[in-house]
Protein backbone atom coordinates (compact mmCIF):
# COMPACT_ATOMS: atom_id res chain seq x y z
CA UNK A 1 0.00 0.00 0.00
CA UNK A 2 1.39 3.45 -0.83
CA UNK A 3 0.91 6.05 1.79
CA UNK A 4 0.44 9.60 1.06
CA UNK A 5 -0.14 10.83 4.91
CA UNK A 6 2.87 8.66 6.54
CA UNK A 7 6.34 7.87 6.09
CA UNK A 8 7.74 4.24 6.32
CA UNK A 9 11.87 3.69 7.11
CA UNK A 10 13.20 0.36 8.05
CA UNK A 11 16.73 0.76 9.25
CA UNK A 12 18.63 -1.61 11.34
CA UNK A 13 16.07 -3.73 12.48
CA UNK A 14 13.80 -0.57 13.87
CA UNK A 15 10.53 0.95 11.67
CA UNK A 16 10.76 4.52 11.94
CA UNK A 17 6.95 5.87 10.91
CA UNK A 18 7.05 9.62 10.52
CA UNK A 19 3.34 11.28 10.32
CA UNK A 20 3.49 13.75 7.15
CA UNK A 21 0.35 16.12 6.87
CA UNK A 22 2.04 19.38 7.82
CA UNK A 23 -0.24 21.84 6.41
CA UNK A 24 -2.40 20.50 9.40
CA UNK A 25 0.47 20.00 12.19
CA UNK A 26 -0.59 16.15 11.72
CA UNK A 27 -3.66 16.35 12.66
CA UNK A 28 -5.25 12.71 12.59
CA UNK A 29 -8.26 11.69 9.39
CA UNK A 30 -9.64 8.93 8.90
CA UNK A 31 -6.85 7.94 6.23
CA UNK A 32 -3.88 8.92 8.08
CA UNK A 33 -5.26 6.67 10.95
CA UNK A 34 -5.72 3.98 8.66
CA UNK A 35 -2.45 4.64 7.26
CA UNK A 36 -0.66 4.31 10.40
CA UNK A 37 -3.27 1.18 11.82
CA UNK A 38 -1.86 -0.38 8.18
CA UNK A 39 1.95 0.50 8.77
CA UNK A 40 1.88 -1.33 12.32
CA UNK A 41 0.63 -4.19 11.11
CA UNK A 42 3.04 -4.53 8.56
CA UNK A 43 6.01 -3.91 10.89
CA UNK A 44 4.53 -6.45 13.11
CA UNK A 45 4.41 -9.37 10.15
CA UNK A 46 7.73 -8.07 8.87
CA UNK A 47 10.46 -9.91 10.92
CA UNK A 48 12.96 -7.23 10.27
CA UNK A 49 11.29 -5.13 12.24
CA UNK A 50 11.80 -5.47 15.85
CA UNK A 51 11.05 -2.21 17.33
CA UNK A 52 8.67 0.32 15.98
CA UNK A 53 8.89 4.59 16.51
CA UNK A 54 6.81 7.25 15.87
CA UNK A 55 7.17 10.29 14.95
CA UNK A 56 5.66 13.77 13.47
CA UNK A 57 7.29 16.92 12.91
CA UNK A 58 9.84 19.30 14.79
CA UNK A 59 6.56 21.33 15.18
CA UNK A 60 3.84 18.99 15.97
CA UNK A 61 3.29 15.24 16.89
CA UNK A 62 0.16 15.71 16.06
CA UNK A 63 -2.22 18.65 16.72
CA UNK A 64 -5.75 16.25 17.53
CA UNK A 65 -7.91 14.80 15.14
CA UNK A 66 -8.72 16.25 12.67
CA UNK A 67 -11.56 19.27 13.22
CA UNK A 68 -12.25 19.88 9.69
CA UNK A 69 -12.93 16.08 9.02
CA UNK A 70 -15.06 15.96 12.35
CA UNK A 71 -17.02 19.52 12.52
CA UNK A 72 -20.08 18.30 9.85
CA UNK A 73 -20.34 14.94 11.67
CA UNK A 74 -23.50 14.00 13.51
CA UNK A 75 -24.29 12.08 16.81
CA UNK A 76 -25.36 8.74 14.01
CA UNK A 77 -22.42 9.31 11.69
CA UNK A 78 -19.58 9.05 14.65
CA UNK A 79 -21.74 6.53 16.35
CA UNK A 80 -22.99 4.07 13.75
CA UNK A 81 -19.46 4.74 11.46
CA UNK A 82 -17.80 3.91 14.92
CA UNK A 83 -15.08 7.12 14.60
CA UNK A 84 -11.36 6.10 15.07
CA UNK A 85 -12.17 2.47 16.48
CA UNK A 86 -11.45 -0.27 14.21
CA UNK A 87 -7.65 1.61 13.32
CA UNK A 88 -7.57 2.82 16.86
CA UNK A 89 -8.20 -1.06 18.48
CA UNK A 90 -5.75 -2.54 14.99
CA UNK A 91 -2.56 0.02 16.81
CA UNK A 92 -3.19 -1.72 20.25
CA UNK A 93 -2.73 -5.32 18.72
CA UNK A 94 0.96 -4.73 17.82
CA UNK A 95 2.81 -6.82 19.97
CA UNK A 96 6.02 -5.21 19.06
CA UNK A 97 7.45 -2.35 21.26
CA UNK A 98 6.39 1.18 20.04
CA UNK A 99 7.90 4.25 21.16
CA UNK A 100 6.23 8.07 20.26
CA UNK A 101 8.78 10.34 19.45
CA UNK A 102 6.81 13.43 20.37
CA UNK A 103 7.90 17.38 19.21
CA UNK A 104 5.81 20.10 19.80
CA UNK A 105 2.20 19.71 19.72
CA UNK A 106 0.52 16.14 21.25
CA UNK A 107 -2.88 17.65 21.58
CA UNK A 108 -6.14 15.99 21.85
CA UNK A 109 -6.15 12.55 19.94
CA UNK A 110 -2.21 13.17 19.52
CA UNK A 111 -1.64 13.12 22.81
CA UNK A 112 -3.94 10.26 22.90
CA UNK A 113 -1.61 8.66 20.02
CA UNK A 114 1.41 8.58 21.79
CA UNK A 115 -0.04 7.14 24.62
CA UNK A 116 -1.18 4.55 22.56
CA UNK A 117 2.50 4.16 22.42
CA UNK A 118 4.52 1.73 24.71
CA UNK A 119 6.55 4.93 25.78
CA UNK A 120 7.06 8.66 24.74
CA UNK A 121 10.21 10.26 24.62
CA UNK A 122 9.89 14.33 24.24
CA UNK A 123 11.88 17.16 22.79
CA UNK A 124 12.29 20.15 25.35
CA UNK A 125 9.50 21.41 22.75
CA UNK A 126 6.82 19.04 23.26
CA UNK A 127 3.64 20.62 24.63
CA UNK A 128 0.79 17.74 25.65
CA UNK A 129 -2.90 18.76 26.15
CA UNK A 130 -6.36 17.82 25.63
CA UNK A 131 -7.76 20.34 24.68
CA UNK A 132 -11.31 18.88 23.43
CA UNK A 133 -13.44 20.56 26.03
CA UNK A 134 -12.73 24.04 23.97
CA UNK A 135 -14.25 22.39 21.41
CA UNK A 136 -17.36 21.09 23.04
CA UNK A 137 -16.44 17.33 23.66
CA UNK A 138 -14.55 15.34 25.66
CA UNK A 139 -11.40 13.27 24.81
CA UNK A 140 -12.74 9.79 23.27
CA UNK A 141 -9.37 7.62 22.45
CA UNK A 142 -7.76 7.76 26.16
CA UNK A 143 -7.54 11.03 27.14
CA UNK A 144 -10.11 10.91 29.69
CA UNK A 145 -8.34 7.37 30.97
CA UNK A 146 -4.75 6.84 29.78
CA UNK A 147 -3.97 10.16 30.66
CA UNK A 148 -5.33 9.65 34.45
CA UNK A 149 -3.41 6.42 34.84
CA UNK A 150 -0.25 8.18 33.70
CA UNK A 151 -0.71 11.30 35.77
CA UNK A 152 -3.15 10.52 38.38
CA UNK A 153 -6.54 12.07 38.64
CA UNK A 154 -5.87 15.74 39.61
CA UNK A 155 -3.40 16.42 36.61
CA UNK A 156 -5.72 14.66 34.18
CA UNK A 157 -8.72 16.93 35.40
CA UNK A 158 -7.09 20.05 35.20
CA UNK A 159 -5.82 18.85 31.82
CA UNK A 160 -9.51 17.96 30.90
CA UNK A 161 -11.65 20.97 32.34
CA UNK A 162 -8.79 24.05 31.63
CA UNK A 163 -7.59 22.34 28.45
CA UNK A 164 -4.44 23.87 29.31
CA UNK A 165 -1.03 22.31 27.40
CA UNK A 166 1.48 21.03 29.88
CA UNK A 167 4.88 21.34 28.76
CA UNK A 168 8.22 18.52 28.45
CA UNK A 169 9.20 18.96 32.15
CA UNK A 170 6.04 19.33 33.77
CA UNK A 171 5.17 15.64 31.68
CA UNK A 172 8.63 14.06 32.88
CA UNK A 173 7.67 14.84 35.96
CA UNK A 174 4.36 13.94 35.90
CA UNK A 175 5.01 10.20 34.45
CA UNK A 176 3.61 10.86 31.28
CA UNK A 177 6.88 11.04 29.23
CA UNK A 178 9.68 8.84 29.82
CA UNK A 179 12.46 11.25 29.12
CA UNK A 180 13.47 14.56 28.03
CA UNK A 181 15.80 15.83 25.37
CA UNK A 182 17.01 18.48 23.70
CA UNK A 183 14.62 19.16 20.08
CA UNK A 184 18.17 18.46 18.25
CA UNK A 185 18.66 15.16 19.69
CA UNK A 186 15.13 13.64 19.86
CA UNK A 187 15.37 11.43 16.78
CA UNK A 188 18.67 10.02 17.87
CA UNK A 189 17.43 9.32 21.58
CA UNK A 190 14.19 7.76 20.37
CA UNK A 191 16.02 5.58 17.64
CA UNK A 192 19.13 4.64 20.07
CA UNK A 193 16.49 3.38 22.31
CA UNK A 194 14.66 1.62 19.37
CA UNK A 195 17.78 -0.38 18.74
CA UNK A 196 18.48 -1.24 22.36
CA UNK A 197 15.64 -2.66 22.47
CA UNK A 198 15.90 -4.40 18.98
CA UNK A 199 18.91 -6.21 20.40
CA UNK A 200 16.90 -8.23 22.73
CA UNK A 201 15.09 -11.35 22.55
CA UNK A 202 11.83 -10.72 20.94
CA UNK A 203 10.27 -13.34 22.77
CA UNK A 204 11.37 -11.57 26.23
CA UNK A 205 10.27 -8.07 24.73
CA UNK A 206 6.75 -9.14 23.79
CA UNK A 207 6.32 -10.60 27.36
CA UNK A 208 7.80 -7.44 29.17
CA UNK A 209 5.12 -5.15 26.71
CA UNK A 210 1.97 -7.90 27.43
CA UNK A 211 3.02 -7.49 31.49
CA UNK A 212 3.33 -3.75 31.73
CA UNK A 213 0.30 -3.57 30.00
CA UNK A 214 -1.57 -6.23 32.02
CA UNK A 215 -1.12 -3.89 35.12
CA UNK A 216 -3.47 -1.48 33.29
CA UNK A 217 -6.87 -4.41 32.98
CA UNK A 218 -6.22 -6.72 36.24
CA UNK A 219 -5.60 -6.42 40.17
CA UNK A 220 -2.35 -6.25 41.45
CA UNK A 221 -2.52 -9.73 42.80
CA UNK A 222 -3.82 -11.24 39.26
CA UNK A 223 -0.90 -9.18 37.59
CA UNK A 224 1.79 -10.57 39.87
CA UNK A 225 0.63 -14.15 39.18
CA UNK A 226 0.71 -13.43 35.46
CA UNK A 227 3.83 -11.80 35.74
CA UNK A 228 5.40 -14.77 37.70
CA UNK A 229 4.24 -17.53 35.21
CA UNK A 230 5.69 -15.70 32.38
CA UNK A 231 8.54 -15.80 33.90
CA UNK A 232 8.73 -19.47 34.72
CA UNK A 233 6.83 -19.55 30.95
CA UNK A 234 10.50 -18.04 29.82
CA UNK A 235 12.86 -20.63 31.26
CA UNK A 236 11.09 -22.69 28.41
CA UNK A 237 13.05 -20.69 25.78
CA UNK A 238 16.79 -21.03 24.23
CA UNK A 239 17.08 -16.76 24.72
CA UNK A 240 16.88 -18.20 28.91
CA UNK A 241 19.64 -20.21 28.53
CA UNK A 242 21.41 -18.01 26.31
CA UNK A 243 20.87 -15.04 27.99
CA UNK A 244 22.40 -16.55 31.52
CA UNK A 245 25.17 -18.57 30.22
CA UNK A 246 26.45 -15.33 28.29
CA UNK A 247 26.50 -13.75 31.48
CA UNK A 248 28.22 -15.90 32.96
CA UNK A 249 30.78 -16.55 30.20
CA UNK A 250 30.97 -12.60 30.48
CA UNK A 251 29.95 -11.92 26.57
CA UNK A 252 27.39 -10.68 24.66
CA UNK A 253 24.51 -12.75 24.47
CA UNK A 254 23.42 -13.83 20.84
CA UNK A 255 19.14 -14.10 21.21
CA UNK A 256 17.50 -16.05 18.27
CA UNK A 257 14.41 -15.56 19.20
CA UNK A 258 13.73 -19.34 20.14
N1 LIG B 1 -7.58 19.61 12.91
C1 LIG B 1 -7.54 20.15 11.67
N2 LIG B 1 -6.66 21.12 11.33
C2 LIG B 1 -5.79 21.54 12.27
C3 LIG B 1 -5.78 21.01 13.58
C4 LIG B 1 -6.73 19.99 13.88
N3 LIG B 1 -6.77 19.38 15.08
N4 LIG B 1 -4.81 21.62 14.29
C5 LIG B 1 -4.23 22.51 13.45
N5 LIG B 1 -4.82 22.45 12.24
C6 LIG B 1 -4.51 23.25 11.04
C7 LIG B 1 -4.99 24.67 11.20
O1 LIG B 1 -6.36 24.75 10.89
C8 LIG B 1 -4.10 25.39 10.20
O2 LIG B 1 -4.58 25.14 8.92
P1 LIG B 1 -4.86 26.39 7.90
O3 LIG B 1 -3.50 26.97 7.69
O4 LIG B 1 -5.43 25.72 6.70
O5 LIG B 1 -5.79 27.31 8.61
C9 LIG B 1 -2.77 24.64 10.34
O6 LIG B 1 -3.09 23.38 10.90
C10 LIG B 1 -1.79 25.34 11.25
O7 LIG B 1 -2.42 25.56 12.48
P2 LIG B 1 -2.48 26.99 13.20
O8 LIG B 1 -2.45 28.08 12.19
O9 LIG B 1 -3.64 26.98 14.14
O10 LIG B 1 -1.09 26.97 13.98
P3 LIG B 1 -0.73 27.75 15.31
O11 LIG B 1 0.73 27.58 15.50
O12 LIG B 1 -1.29 29.12 15.31
O13 LIG B 1 -1.51 26.94 16.49
C11 LIG B 1 -2.25 24.96 17.66
C12 LIG B 1 -1.16 25.61 16.76
C13 LIG B 1 -2.25 25.60 19.04
C14 LIG B 1 -1.90 23.49 17.78
C15 LIG B 1 -3.63 25.13 17.00
O14 LIG B 1 -3.55 24.71 15.65
C16 LIG B 1 -4.74 24.34 17.66
O15 LIG B 1 -5.24 24.75 18.69
N6 LIG B 1 -5.16 23.22 17.03
C17 LIG B 1 -6.27 22.43 17.50
C18 LIG B 1 -5.90 21.62 18.72
C19 LIG B 1 -7.09 20.82 19.20
O16 LIG B 1 -8.10 21.35 19.59
N7 LIG B 1 -6.97 19.49 19.19
C20 LIG B 1 -8.03 18.58 19.61
C21 LIG B 1 -8.85 18.15 18.43
S1 LIG B 1 -10.24 17.16 18.88
C22 LIG B 1 -9.57 15.62 19.16
O17 LIG B 1 -8.41 15.43 19.01
C23 LIG B 1 -10.52 14.53 19.55
C24 LIG B 1 -9.80 13.19 19.51
C25 LIG B 1 -10.74 12.10 19.87
C26 LIG B 1 -11.34 11.39 18.68
C27 LIG B 1 -12.20 10.30 19.23
C28 LIG B 1 -12.82 9.39 18.22
C29 LIG B 1 -13.61 8.30 18.90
Amino acid sequence: MAYETIIVEVEDHVALITLNRPNALNALNDQLLGELADALTGCQNNEKVRCIVITGSEKAFAAGADIKMMSEKSFVDVFAGDLFTPESEQILRVRKPIIAAVSGYALGGGCELAMMCDFIIASDTAKFGQPEINLGVVAGLGGTQRLTRAIGKAKAMDMNLTGRFMDAEEAERSGLVSRVVPAKKLMEEAMGAAQKIAEKSMITVMVVKEAVNRSFETTLREGLLFERRVFHSLFASEDQKEGMAAFMEKRTPQFRDR
